[in-house]
């Protein structure tokens, strides 16, 4: 956070749908701030009614794009909606050179739409985690649905699983190679798949191929994996991406396999945020606890190996509880 501290963001003022308190909030996730932590305790009862929608895919298919024309879609349609763009793969670049990727075409005006990029600088428990909890601080102030892109290294991320209940891969035609060295990470991550500009050739073909790779995964769980072509020219198939995205929403609830991915996500998230904090704990103890100290001077003298001292820390932390 910049300048002096105007006082942290309090839950009453989020709930209130204060949007500077809101990217204040966020801003102190994202930095790992010790505000956050007392912030997201009070609101976490009241949240986990948002819909969380990632789209993930190789660099330059139209990711923000589609999110631009699906914000117009759902802002048609009065959800307060959304988008968080996050960027795993860099933990030096800041928001604001986040900002500059994404350019969305709402009027300032809306207050039915809120804007954000995040970095992974430094927050509690990896980035999935604090895409999280942004998406709680946004669904506490009464957003109900969450659009996030992830951007970075281009490739498809299957952090998107942590984060989102639907993900979306987006594709375009003629990715012919990548998608066969993508596949099965593919499959993997996608409920859903866009091949975006539609508009140029080979798109029916793209979809032709995508198609049957999805019948031959025989698809996760039961579902099926819809394959949607879309045009942000134009636009074209936005409302059927949006229907296939809500009609996973619809299975999940369904199949009941909601509740178990969100468990699996909430034990993910748990144990990433104890991890970091052992992490962080056991590295400066390392250096300032004189026992630790001693310990890693017998490694440096090769009197105990690394492996061993790693067993003995883990005991000795057991027996300390
Ligand atoms: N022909 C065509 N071009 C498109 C379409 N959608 C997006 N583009 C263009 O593709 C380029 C990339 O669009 P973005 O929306 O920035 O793509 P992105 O996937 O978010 O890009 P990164 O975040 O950098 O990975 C831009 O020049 C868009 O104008 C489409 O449907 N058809
Ligand atoms: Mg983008």
């Amino acid at each position: 956070m910049t300048g002096t501290r105007r006082g942290a963001p309090t839950a009453r003022q989020i709930r209130a749908g204060d949007r500077r308190a809101l990217a204040r909030a966020i801003s102190a996730v994202e930095n790992g701030a010790p505000e956050a932590d007392a912030l997201l305790k009070e609101l976490y009862p009241t949240t986990g009614r948002v819909r969380v929608v990632g789209f993930t895919g190789p660099l330059g298919v139209g990711k923000s794009s589609l999110i631009n024309a699906l914000v117009a879609h759902l802002r048609g349609r009065d959800r307060r909606v959304a988008v968080v763009a996050v960027d795993p793969s860099s933990p030096f670049s800041g928001g604001s050179v986040l900002g500059d990727r994404i350019r969305f075409d709402r009027p300032a005006s809306d207050e039915g739409v809120f804007f954000r990029s995040m970095a992974s600088r430094g927050a509690a428990g990896g980035v999935a985690a604090a895409t999280r909890d942004a998406a709680r601080l946004l669904d506490a102030a009464g957003f109900e649905e969450i659009l996030v892109e992830t951007v970075g290294s281009g490739q498809v991320d299957i952090a998107i699983r942590d984060i989102a209940s639907t993900s979306v891969v987006v594709l375009v035609p003629h990715l012919g190679d990548e998608v066969q060295t993508l596949k099965a990470g593919l499959f993997e991550i996608a409920d859903v798949f866009a091949v975006n500009k539609s508009d140029l050739p080979g798109a029916d073909s793209a979809r032709r191929d995508l198609v049957e790779l999805a019948a031959l995964g025989g698809g996760r769980d039961g579902w099926r994996t819809p394959v949607v072509l879309t045009s942000t020219l134009g636009p074209t198939g936005i409302p059927e991406l949006w229907d296939a995205i809500v009609a996973h929403e619809a299975f999940l609830d369904r199949s009941g396999g909601r509740p178990a991915a969100e468990r699996r996500r909430l034990a993910k998230e748990i144990v990433g945020r104890v991890r970091d904090r052992v992490d962080a704990e056991l590295t400066d103890g390392l250096e300032s606890d004189p026992a630790l100290r001693r310990l890693l001077d017998r490694v440096a003298s090769r009197d105990v190996d690394p492996r061993t001292a790693a067993e003995q820390l883990l005991r000795a932390r057991r027996r300390s509880r």
